[in-house]
């Protein structure tokens, strides 16, 4: 059922509690990323995260997080600091550019993004590096 604004307005003034569909535009994904979500890379020097569409650059944002470590027990949590972050010129695709590859280890990557229709969205993916 499609509502046009007015009557939408209508049902919820109404209070009929309709689930009115959210806004046109479907809110932003990550679309791929590299390496790629349960991937194993070999010594990476770049995280990219590409999203399905152009995000504010003032409100998204990632995080590369060491899970763990060979050899290491009770790795805990790493934050990775020494990386650059870049966005293309279509504002669709943020580079984390590491000033040294990863060593080896379990990576999760954390990310927020808003895109056109303002809502910040949230996701992760993960990956080994052997
Ligand atoms: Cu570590």
């Amino acid at each position: 059922m499609r509502l046009t604004p007015a009557l939408a307005a209508l049902a919820l003034g109404l209070g009929l509690g309709l689930a009115v569909p959210t806004p046109l535009a479907a809110e932003v994904q990550l679309v791929a990323s590299t390496p790629a979500d349960k991937a194993s890379a070999k010594s990476p020097r770049v995280v990219r995260l590409a999203f399905s569409e152009k995000v504010d650059p003032a409100r998204s944002v990632a995080a590369i997080v060491m899970t763990a470590m060979p050899g290491v027990a009770n790795h805990g949590e790493m934050p990775i600091r020494n990386f650059t972050p870049s966005w293309s010129k279509d504002g669709k695709t943020l580079e984390l550019r590491l000033r040294q590859a990863l060593p080896a280890g379990t990576y999760e990557v954390r990310w927020q993004a808003a895109g056109a229709d303002g809502k910040l969205v949230r996701g992760k993916f993960g990956f080994t590096v052997g």
